[in-house]
């Protein structure tokens, strides 16, 4: 079969979108898992399958590029969102887009993306995290390190762990092991944050399913309401990742708003 894509990324976070409104075509793990493969395939971080959906303008499925599909992805709605303006698939410029974690709202300004994010969660039983409470600012060792970490979902589990210096971080080695942690029964997203000013914080990401990216917009988010919880950031600040900056506000209606660009690559097809 032929199949027509779309590469799209977020700061360095890409995608391989297909439009599957007409076919509801949803590859399988494995063609999933091979779309991504860097060199051997088209190369990305996700797959994003565009749905028609009833409850929402359209339905976004995420699948990892180990293939395994996830709740929520922030870069990933902003590509979506951008990505139904440039194909001209819709002319309206805010869409209700249903996903795992629910209905989640981008709105399009140009090239870049807001997206109301939902209310993060800290349920233990909803993240999901193995224990009564979420945790935060609480000592875990793993491989003799001893890392202070905090949990919050953001639809998706995030643990994010506050350092001093971030650039040293040795997240090849740190990330696997918590990603599998068996505090984490659906395994875990990890974002380590050097805070360098009360509006700025500095991360870097271990996602699961998919290794280090260069951005992570559920990490992102994930990461600024973990700093404001433990004292260490206002509502509102950047959030610097390796591929660029997101601006991240956590309101008083308790929603996180995520802004960035988001941009298409190419187009292509591949016979799968
Ligand atoms: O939760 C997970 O398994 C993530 N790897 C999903 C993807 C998150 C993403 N990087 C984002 O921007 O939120 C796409």
């Amino acid at each position: 079969m032929k199949l027509n894509f779309w590469k799209m990324h977020g700061l360095g976070n890409d995608f391989v979108v297909l439009d599957s409104r007409k076919s509801g075509y949803i590859p399988d793990a494995a063609t999933a898992a091979r779309l991504c493969r860097r060199r051997f395939g088209v190369g990305a971080d996700q797959v994003l399958v565009l749905l028609r959906s009833r409850q929402a303008d359209f339905r976004l499925v995420i699948l990892n590029a180990d293939g395994g599909e996830v709740e929520m992805c922030g870069n990933g709605i902003r590509c979506l969102a951008r990505f139904l303006r440039l194909r001209r698939i819709s002319r309206k410029s805010r869409f209700r887009i249903e996903t795992l974690a629910g209905i989640i709202m981008p709105e399009v300004k140009g090239e870049m993306v807001r997206v109301d994010m939902g209310e993060p969660v800290f349920d233990p039983a909803r993240i999901p995290v193995a224990l009564p409470e979420a945790p935060q600012n609480r000592l875990i060792e793993v491989d003799t390190n001893r890392l202070n970490i905090t949990v919050v979902s953001m639809g998706n589990p995030h643990c994010v762990i506050p350092v001093d210096v971030v650039d040293g971080v040795p997240l090849a080695q740190l990330g696997p092991p918590l990603e599998h942690h068996p505090l984490f029964p659906k395994r875990t997203n990890v974002e380590f944050v050097e805070v360098q000013g009360r509006q700025r914080l500095k991360v870097r990401v271990w996602e699961r399913g998919a290794g280090e990216t260069l951005s992570c917009g559920t990490g992102a988010c994930a990461a600024l309401v973990a700093m404001v919880r433990l004292g260490q950031a206002e509502r509102k600040a950047t959030v610097a990742l390796p591929g660029g900056e997101l601006l991240i506000e956590w309101l008083e209606s308790n929603h996180v708003f995520m802004t960035g660009p988001a941009e298409m690559v190419f187009q292509g097809t591949i016979a799968i």
